[in-house]
């Protein structure tokens, strides 16, 4: 195969862009705000690099073009597809297995199909368009195959691969009808990188187990002499970014603003979360109102803000989830709200970056309760914001984040009655312990932010050893 032109090339599932309509009628791309996209940004400029992605349009044939600097190359997904690989494999199968069968993961054969024909899609585009020895970054869930079919395709590039969300343990994963074909096609990969290093040691220990490879630590030997090398990479957030934006007047005035409309209350507590069986807004909403009506918060003076940006509507797990939530807030607000004062502010809704900003600044506790996450940006977007030093983090043992925020008031969301006293010892806090953590946690998001995670990533993938001289047994079928 001839090679391209991308030193760099990203491989993921969207594009960093999304199609947007203007008044007029004309269209526009317009880049979506995003950690990654930022992180990612200023490499490729740098290193003549390329996004390959799906523009989020059914059947959009869109040629690769340029935007703002950046080369970006389209892959299509019919209607069918959509269903299939992303609705389908890769949030009614993946998503679920791999957060703890949360939920019930189903298993379609269809819906494998259509995960192998795409990920091929995705190998071939980034086939053509990587230059000879590029270095070639795959994300995500969706894309599992993709490092293995690049490897067959072009033997010469560097390959890497990062999961963004957990990587379950065998015990689990083992349910998935096709376990062999995910790990053989992330060991197509130099470096599979993980948000945990628990999450690199499950991969290690079924490669090992359910593939028979040799391992050692976080190495695996490959029959045909190469290395894969399986480590953590703790993801982060453009954390001077968003200190910025929390910074400025418009941030502060809309802060302002927002306590006010919400009757000036002593206590704001507040969720954000995409509306995903995951986050465990449920038993978090479930804990404050019994603490409501248990008289620890009165209504007349705290209010607990709940966001739930609308996510994969379309899947029926996600429209069940909905239905739940919208029963939930409103039982308890006619049990126990008073006019014009809600016990829930709920806003099924998404907004921009500024109006996030503010929100973690009007709230004195910020609640994030998954019960399983990857990492979790929400929780250190609020302790960036927070340069006050005051602000109150609680925040669930299940999320990544929980490893490196080890100073944020930890609950187990399936333990309501923990939960509930670890909210009320939050919100009693004093003003000194409360900035004690803050400046701890900030000293972390600050170290390591976005930028230092691609960069720590890029530079491991540029230093593993792809060869090596161990004589190893060959592979076993499982
Ligand atoms: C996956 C993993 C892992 C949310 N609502 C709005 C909005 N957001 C932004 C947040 C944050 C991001 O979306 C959400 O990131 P999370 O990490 O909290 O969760 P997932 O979407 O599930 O992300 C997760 C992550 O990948 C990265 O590896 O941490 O564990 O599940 O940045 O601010 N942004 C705007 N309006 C909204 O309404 N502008």
């Amino acid at each position: 195969m001839t090679s391209g032109s991308a030193d760099l090339v990203i491989v993921a599932n969207r594009l960093p862009v999304d199609r947007v309509t203007l008044p007029d009628g004309s269209k526009q791309w317009r880049r979506s705000p995003g950690g990654l996209v930022s992180a990612m940004e200023p490499v490729m400029r740098s290193n003549d690099g390329a996004w390959i992605g799906w523009t989020g349009v059914a059947g959009d044939e869109t040629e690769p073009f340029v935007d703002d600097g950046l080369s970006l190359v389209p892959v299509p997904l019919s209607e069918q597809e959509i269903q299939e690989f992303y609705e389908g494999f890769s949030n009614g199968t993946l998503w679920p297995l791999y957060h703890d069968v949360v939920a019930k993961p189903e298993f379609h054969r269809e819906w494998w199909d259509s995960y192998v024909t795409v990920n091929q899609r995705f190998a071939d585009r980034a086939a053509e368009i990587a230059a000879e020895g590029a270095t070639v970054w795959i994300h995500d869930y969706q894309l599992q195959l993709v490092p293995q079919m690049l490897r067959e395709l072009r033997p010469d590039l560097r390959i890497g691969f990062f999961l963004h969300i957990p990587f379950p343990p065998g015990e689990l994963f083992q349910q998935l009808p096709w376990r062999r074909q995910i790990l053989e096609g992330l060991l197509g990969a130099d470096l599979v990188g993980f948000q945990l290093s628990g999450a690199a040691q499950n991969f290690v220990r079924l490669v090992r187990q359910r593939v028979g490879h040799k391992t050692h630590r976080d190495l695996v030997y490959l029959p045909d002499g190469r290395t894969v090398l399986a480590a953590a990479f703790p993801i982060s957030i453009d954390t001077a970014g968003f200190e910025e934006l929390a910074r400025s007047e418009s941030v502060t005035e809309r802060a302002a603003q927002i306590r006010a409309a919400l009757g000036s209350p002593k206590k704001v507590l507040l969720g954000i979360d995409r509306l995903d069986y995951t986050k465990g807004i449920y038993p978090r909403l479930r804990a404050y109102s019994e603490l409501v009506k248990d008289g620890h918060f009165d209504v007349t003076d705290s209010v607990f803000v709940q966001v739930a940006t609308p996510s994969r509507e379309r899947v029926e797990q996600y429209r069940v989830l909905r239905d739940d939530i919208d029963r939930l807030v409103g039982r308890i607000n006619g049990d126990l709200g008073r006019i014009g004062q809600p016990v829930i502010a709920y806003l099924h809704s998404a907004y921009p970056r500024h109006e996030m900003a503010a929100l973690y600044r009007a709230a004195d506790i910020m609640v994030i309760t998954p019960y399983r996450d990857g990492m979790n940006l929400v929780a250190k977007e609020y302790v960036a914001c927070r340069y006050d030093n005051d602000g109150a983090l609680v925040l669930s043992e299940f999320a990544g984040a929980a490893n490196e925020l080890r100073q944020a008031w930890q609950i187990n969301p399936y333990d309501i009655n923990g939960m509930k006293a670890t909210i009320l010892e939050a919100a009693h806090s004093d003003e000194k312990d409360r900035a004690r953590r803050m400046k701890a946690m900030r000293k972390t998001v600050t170290e390591h932010d976005v930028a230092s995670w691609a960069n720590d990533f890029l530079a491991e993938l540029a230093a593993v050893r792809p060869t090596h001289g161990k004589p190893v047994r060959p592979a076993r079928l499982s």
